[in-house]
């Protein structure tokens, strides 16, 4: 059966293309620093947005013509892993991302969703043994349902958590079943409402013991993807325990897991934390923990997670300068964590879509690779740290003096002298840049 009919494979066709469904400027072979698009890019589709979203929300039911959408409970299932695959095959996208519930209906019990799921696993790993896209993650839904109110791993009742520990230990041998390149842990109800009723200590270490105990789980069943924690500040908790890559950093270094997690991090839950896209970038770069992304982008204008599909080039450039900087992205990728805007509503919409947000990066990928050649912004930083090259600076960095040395120093100074930072200058060289080799 075909769910996609009026649609054919879809090209690279150059930036002078006015085919609506084509590529302008993502050409998976094309290389850019020795490397195809495809490869530094590892784009995916994420299951839940594009196959199983009906676009509600608080004001409205589903409005989305889907045509798998005729089918109910396993039946429905099967023909999503149809639709879904040949979806992945016209977009010739090389990943793609679930949540355990996301490919099959929860059972009356644990034990019949377990059987569901194997069923749909069985069916996607046939599918896999003839395609060329591969799982990117996999999850556990820990948030839906009723029984996750309080919480999964830190909920108050430690029943919730054996039943979620059950779900995470299906998740890894469904990882390890599957090939997939990581396994990540989104916290959405990890976190609380009011100090007034919650035990934070304890349901931190409660998140440690978790954690601690999948790691081990991994390794007994050998599963070697990577395992990412992805951070987000709220939304549904109030506060949630993996708010931003340094608090989440700090929590992994406290209870000794940070050899075994990088971060999945995504555009919108950065804007959402009050930082920027390329700030939660950096800061797993630098301590070495940037693992996946989820690429998407907020709404300024609204202060929820709008999960649209990015298309924001300057935000496309500057978090393609730091995967760049960070030689890739490794076992990670390009997730489209993203949906269709409720008026988008036509099944087409989907190409519509991902063609943007994949066009949106191959542009970001070209422009801060050339900004790299040209050491545009290096040369700059390097030069506005000059003082710690030479004299009193460079006694600071080599450790060789102290209080009273640099109070010597300073006692003696006098006016001192600053250099401007040049934000405007740089903006206006990176716009420069963004128009001429988007037209080349
Ligand atoms: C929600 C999150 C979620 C994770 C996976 O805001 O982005 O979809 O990516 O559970
Ligand atoms: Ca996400
Ligand atoms: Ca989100």
């Amino acid at each position: 059966m075909t769910y996609f009919e009026n649609i054919d494979q879809i090209k690279y066709e150059g930036h002078k293309s006015t085919n609506p469904l084509a590529f302008k400027y993502y050409n998976p072979e094309e290389k850019v620093a020795g490397k195809s698009m495809e490869d530094t890019l590892r784009f995916g589709v994420a299951y839940w947005h594009t196959f199983t979203m009906d676009g509600s929300d608080p004001f409205g039911s589903g409005n989305m013509i889907r045509s798998w959408d005729k089918f109910k409970g396993m039946d429905l299932a099967k023909a999503r892993v149809e639709a879904g695959f040949e979806f992945f095959e016209k977009l010739n996208v090389p990943f793609f991302c679930f949540h355990d519930i996301d490919i099959a209906p929860e059972g009356e019990n644990l034990r019949e969703t377990y059987k569901n799921l194997d069923e749909i696993v069985l069916m996607i790993k046939e599918y896999m043994s003839t395609s060329n896209t591969k799982l990117l993650w996999n999850t556990a839904n820990m948030f839906s349902h009723p029984r996750f109110v309080h919480g999964a791993a830190t909920s108050i009742n430690a029943d919730v958590f054996a039943y979620s520990a059950a779900k995470v230990k299906k998740g890894l041998e469904i990882a390890k079943d599957l090939g997939s390149e990581n396994y990540v842990f989104w916290g959405g109800r990890e976190g609380y409402e009011t100090l007034l009723n919650t035990d934070m200590k304890l349901e931190l270490d409660n998140l440690g013991r978790f954690f601690h105990m999948a790691v081990d789980y991994a390794k007994e069943i050998g599963y070697n993807g990577q395992f990412l924690i992805e951070p987000k500040p709220k939304e549904p908790s109030k506060h949630q325990y993996d708010f931003d890559v340094a608090t989440s950093l700090a929590f992994l270094q406290s209870y000794d897991l940070q050899d075994h997690f990088k971060f999945n991090i995504e555009a919108n839950h950065a804007t959402l934390a009050g930082h920027t896209f390329e700030h939660e970038l950096c800061v797993a770069r630098i301590n070495g923990m940037l693992g996946s992304v989820d690429a998407n982008q907020g709404d300024g204008l609204l202060g929820w997670d709008t999960d649209e599909f990015p298309t924001d080039l300057y935000a496309t450039t500057l978090a393609m300068y730091e995967v760049l900087k960070n030689g890739g992205l490794g076992r990670g990728g390009l997730n489209f964590d993203a949906k269709v805007r409720r008026g988008s509503f036509e099944q087409e919409d989907l190409f519509h879509a991902h063609i943007a947000g994949m066009d949106s990066f191959a542009i970001g990928l070209k422009v801060a690779q050339k900004l790299i050649d040209d050491k545009v912004l290096e040369e700059f930083i390097e030069k506005r740290y000059d003082s710690y090259n030479h004299g009193i600076g460079k006694e600071i960095i080599e450790g060789n003096t102290d209080f009273r040395k640099l109070e010597d120093y300073a006692l003696q100074l006098g006016d001192i002298q600053n250099t401007s930072g040049r934000t405007e200058r740089l903006r206006a060289t990176i716009n420069q840049y963004l128009l001429s080799v988007s037209s080349e």
